[in-house]
């Protein structure tokens, strides 16, 4: 049956060409690795393509996938990348088995897109962050070349065709070709690994061997009862390994803290001062409780948390850099601030000089600022949403106005100016819980950054408004408990939340989307009691 044997031998040479196309990009990551392991990790090609899609990607498609991956949204993108990869790699392939020239060519392509978005990278050092990507097309290209003139070699299942006719041989010749291409590749990525790991280690061991020194100024004893007893209840403070992260960054930057420097200049600064961290922790410093909100936190969301951070006041800084706030007649209206990955972020400096406690932190709940948080040094400034404040890694301040610059999230339409908004949050019973009817005790925590909360009410369905009972504030920086008891009968029903910050101002139940200056509207669950 001749048609059935061609059409088996065409599907072997079509596996075959699939087979040479996926070990092409394979062994173009894994020389692409190599080099940035060698050069940089952060050029490497995955990374930059990823990185570019961030910069590019609409602000809504950014929220929609920090809401439906929370913080698994870089692998997801990383996977992403790699499976389209995978998919052209099996087109690219299974085309090199008629057209050679054109597969390496087309290999050589994805070298390109690399190599430019590793140039478009705001971190970008230049030219050398095109070899990662250049390196790995090359080597993919060679591969390609090589195992896609073997696999047109390999005759038919039937022994009825093939080039040379020399089917064992052959066919043994492609799977060797195949085999050392992927132990090389294999060997090549390890090491990159290896090297990549290397690298971070100076880091790693400047932060270990990091001792914090005391504050000046400690933090306000908690008074008692800011934590209710009440299971479900947020923790009041909130442990490092669980604080929320949000950030652009694929690969957390690891930064040695013996090199780092941070520079503060720009308009209307008398004296452009540069400081090492030594420096800074020979300062004194304040220890508060401040609670960190991103403005992509939905109504109800995760996207907030509070820890004791240590730090050097910014004022202090800003004034022996002869800084004048606006309001006595500085020229600069904007801070902005830049971290070693390129983000920046925008602040007002009047915000910054009114008398807060913003801060340049150095560290997170009793410890050195964990990387993924902005080791060495991350601004803070209680009140403002964390993209146009908190920059984390932080290398450079510069002083600037509003209408000069716009930082890197209000080119993609957030908003210049962000003040945390008055918001609450129920976090017991669950959406859809099925307590029983009696007492239930409602609970969660309300937030309105350094205004503070003075009330949180509570609605049954369309009842009254009624007071819960607040837990004690630990101050107006902080998020605060709150509780209800409930006298639930059974049926389904409706629990809402508001809350009034220490202005009286109360939290508007106007529902707006996050972007552009933070989510409002109520938070409300259903429940059916039983
Ligand atoms: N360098 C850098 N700093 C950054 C960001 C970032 O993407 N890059 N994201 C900001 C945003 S949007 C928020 S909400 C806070 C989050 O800080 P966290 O990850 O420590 O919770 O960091 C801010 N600082
Ligand atoms: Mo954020």
């Amino acid at each position: 049956m001749p048609g059935v044997s061609s059409f088996r031998s065409k599907l072997v040479r079509a596996a075959l060409g699939a087979l040479a196309g996926l070990l092409a990009a394979f062994t173009a990551l894994a020389v692409a690795e190599l080099v940035a392991g060698l050069v940089r990790p952060e050029a490497g090609p995955v990374t930059v393509v990823g990185g570019a899609v961030i910069d590019r990607t609409p602000a809504a498609v950014k929220d929609f996938a920090i809401r439906t991956f929370g913080e698994n949204d870089k692998t997801v993108l990383q996977l992403g990348i790699l499976a389209m990869l995978a998919l052209l790699a099996l087109a690219l392939g299974v085309l090199a088995l008629s057209h050679r020239r054109a597969g390496a060519a087309g290999a050589l392509l994805f070298g390109v897109v690399g190599a430019a978005a590793a140039l478009s990278r705001p971190d970008s050092t230049g030219l050398g962050d095109v070899l990662p990507s250049a390196a790995g097309a090359l080597a993919g290209a060679l591969a390609l070349y090589v195992l896609a003139a073997k696999a047109v070699r390999v005759p038919d299942p039937a022994g009825a065709g093939g080039e040379d006719g020399e089917g064992g041989w052959s066919r043994r010749g492609f799977l060797t070709a195949a085999g050392v291409t992927a132990v090389a590749a294999t060997s090549a990525g390890a090491l990159g690994r290896f090297f990549t790991g290397r690298q971070g280690q100076g880091a790693v061991a400047s932060r270990e061997g990091l001792v914090l020194p005391g504050p000046a100024s400690p933090a306000p004893a908690l008074p008692a009862g800011v934590q209710l007893k009440v299971p479900g209840v947020t923790a009041f403070a909130t442990p490092n390994s669980d604080f929320y992260r949000v950030d652009t960054a694929l690969t957390v930057p690891k930064v040695d803290a013996g090199t780092w420097r941070l520079r503060i200049h720009g308009k209307g600064v008398a004296r452009p001062l540069t400081y090492t961290l030594d420096q800074l922790l020979a300062r004194p410093l304040i220890e508060r409780d401040i609670t960190l909100t991103c403005v992509s936190n939905e109504v109800g969301g995760p996207y907030i948390g509070s820890a004791r951070w240590l730090g050097v006041p910014l004022v202090g800084l800003l004034k022996e850099a002869g800084v004048i706030p606006p309001s006595r007649g500085g020229e600069a209206d904007q801070l902005v601030v830049r971290s070693v990955d390129g983000m920046t972020l925008g602040t007002p400096v009047e915000d910054v000089m009114d008398g807060r406690d913003a801060m340049l932190a150095v560290g997170m709940n009793g410890e050195p600022l964990p990387f993924d948080h902005g080791f060495p040094a991350r601004m803070l400034v209680p009140g403002l949403y964390g993209y146009v404040s908190a920059c984390k890694w932080i290398t450079d301040i510069e002083l600037t106005t509003f209408d000069a610059y716009d930082p890197y999230w209000v080119k993609r339409k957030w908003a210049r100016r962000a003040p945390i908004k008055t918001q609450s949050r129920i976090d017991t019973p669950k959406p859809f819980a099925r307590p029983n009817a009696g007492t239930v005790v409602v609970a969660g925590v309300a937030w309105a950054q350094h205004r503070g909360i003075s009330r949180v009410e509570i609605r049954v369905d369309d009842g009254p408004w009624q007071d819960a009972d607040l837990a004690a504030q630990a101050g107006v920086d902080t998020w605060r408990q709150w509780s209800y008891r409930w006298n639930a009968t059974a049926g389904g029903h409706n629990i809402t939340v508001r809350a009034t910050d220490g202005t009286g101002q109360t939290q508007t139940e106007q529902r707006t989307r996050t972007i552009p200056d933070g989510a409002s509207g109520r938070h409300s669950v259903f429940v059916t009691v039983t």
